[in-house]
């Protein structure tokens, strides 16, 4: 059965500028399922009205951990099977330590940082497809209603240095973890490798300079990682 997977277009060398679109495609990658990606902007197709989203026998999912978990459950655990039990409860773990918080930290850095915000218009207009008339305009009301959503998040509450801390306190932990090992658990990657090099990418691979790029930059095990994934799952684009 064809997969489509629906995710926005690559930006800064990366397979996409949203984490959790490079993950799906990167776990796709580590399965060899094949499939094919069709770039949208607008989200109307996808249930949840996020990107990623898949289209698969005429049934359609959002939610990138939705999605891996009925592809590893229906291909026989291709990319995560080897874990134990002990080591899919780390790896969830640390997921959601990505994702439901380090995650909104690098959304204020992209969207709402008030000295990275003309840097990002000319990248964000090329993402969106903006007239560049339009783009100040646009990256208002996005820093605007981004704002709002960090602050519902609560991550947003907290003055600038302080959102910087917190973000720069996950990658250390991310590091520590990692330690020298390649990938998190073994030999191969897994979707925990997937979703730590999406981040650490889209961190780091940010053009301008901030506290949590700076940060991450220095953890020598965490672009090693990124770049051997990158060399792994994107020859055409490692560099
Ligand atoms: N938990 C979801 C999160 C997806 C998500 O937040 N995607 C962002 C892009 S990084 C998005 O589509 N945002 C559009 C919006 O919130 O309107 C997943 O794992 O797929």
């Amino acid at each position: 059965m064809s997969i489509t997977l629906f995710q926005f277009r690559p930006l800064f060398g990366l397979p996409n500028a949203s984490p959790f679109c490079m993950k799906l495609e990167t776990y796709l990658r580590l399965a060899g399922l094949p499939h094919t990606v069709a770039r949208v902007n607008s989200l109307g197709k996808s249930p949840t009205h996020k990107a990623p989203f898949i289209e698969f026998g005429g049934t359609v999912m959002s939610d990138s951990g939705l999605i891996i978990n009925h592809l590893e459950r229906t291909h026989g655990h291709p990319v995560d099977g080897k874990l134990t039990l002990a080591q899919r409860a780390e790896s969830l773990a640390f997921q959601r330590l990505m994702e439901e918080h380090l995650y909104w930290a690098a959304v204020y850095m992209r969207w709402v940082d008030p000295a990275g915000r003309a840097a990002w218009q000319p990248y964000m207009q090329q993402l969106l497809g903006l007239p560049s008339f339009l783009t100040p305009l646009v990256s208002r009301m996005a820093a605007r209603g981004i704002m709002k959503t960090l602050r519902a998040q609560g991550i947003g509450r907290h003055a600038p240095e302080v959102i910087w801390q917190m973000g720069i306190a996950d990658i250390q932990a991310l590091a520590h973890w990692l330690g020298n090992k390649p990938w998190g658990f073994g030999e191969t990657p897994t979707t925990f490798d997937a979703c730590l090099a999406s981040i650490v990418g889209n961190i780091i691979r940010t053009p301008w300079d901030n506290p949590m790029k700076t940060a991450t930059l220095k953890h020598g095990n965490l672009v090693a990682h990124f770049e051997r994934l990158m060399a792994r799952c994107y020859p055409e684009l490692a560099k």
